[in-house]
């Protein structure tokens, strides 16, 4: 369904088996060269904590290496989230020329327990306006889509659940957004998450090495 220009949400579009999966990736990752950590902005600890993949996130910008945390160079984008990617775009209604031009090069992998939010932003770190690929994964969130304009209303609160998937592009590339609460304990069985929730961003840095 579509909540904006360029955004599409598609409720349950991973099945259960597939997050399962995901979630055993997630265990690897975290296991990884970079552990998962609470980027500081600003001198304050985000509540969320995040890992990354291909290029890794600070706030502002997007490095190889974890400079921020350990030095470690992050683990590589895997090609099957590249494909995982495309899909998405191709069955929200992208274009063919778009699916094959979109390259992800980056994944930032979000915890959330119970008690983490994420205050509303826009995502202007990447140079690429290649859609962001959402995937959510363990306990329901309420998420807030707001206005290109400012981080105030009008914003659409939506109730995210676990295997949706959400694609933002055109101009709700640049809206803001953010994550009012997560909803303990509300992840369906065998999702292989018992607390907490997982969001998976995929992007285009528009980076070169
Ligand atoms: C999350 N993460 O649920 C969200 C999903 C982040 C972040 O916001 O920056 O890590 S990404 C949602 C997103 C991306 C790009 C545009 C819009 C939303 N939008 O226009 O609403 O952890
Ligand atoms: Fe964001």
């Amino acid at each position: 369904s579509r909540l904006g220009d360029g955004a599409v949400l598609v409720p349950g579009w991973l099945g259960i088996e597939e997050q399962v999966w995901i979630v055993g990736e997630f265990r690897n990752w975290v296991a990884g060269p970079v552990p998962i950590r609470a980027a500081k902005v600003r001198g304050h600890e985000m509540s969320v904590r995040t890992v990354c993949l291909g290029w890794h996130w600070q706030p502002y910008k997007y490095t190889r290496a974890a400079t921020d945390v350990n030095g470690a160079r992050v683990l590589p984008f895997p090609d099957w989230m590249v494909r995982l990617g495309q899909r998405a775009l191709r069955e929200t209604g992208h274009s063919g020329a778009e699916v094959d031009a979109y390259a992800p090069d980056t994944a930032l992998v979000n915890y959330y327990d119970d008690a983490a939010r994420m205050g509303m932003h826009q995502d202007k770190d990447e140079r690429s306006l290649a859609p962001v690929v959402s995937l959510s994964i363990g306990d329901d969130c309420t998420f807030r889509f707001g206005n290109t304009e400012n981080r105030g209303r009008p914003y659409t609160d939506v109730r995210l659940r676990s295997g949706d998937l959400f694609v933002f592009g055109g101009a709700s590339r640049l809206a803001y957004h953010g994550v009012t609460r997560v909803h303990s304990r509300t992840a369906p069985e065998g999702c292989g998450l018992t607390t907490g929730r997982i969001n998976i961003t995929m992007r285009m840095t528009g980076l070169t090495d």
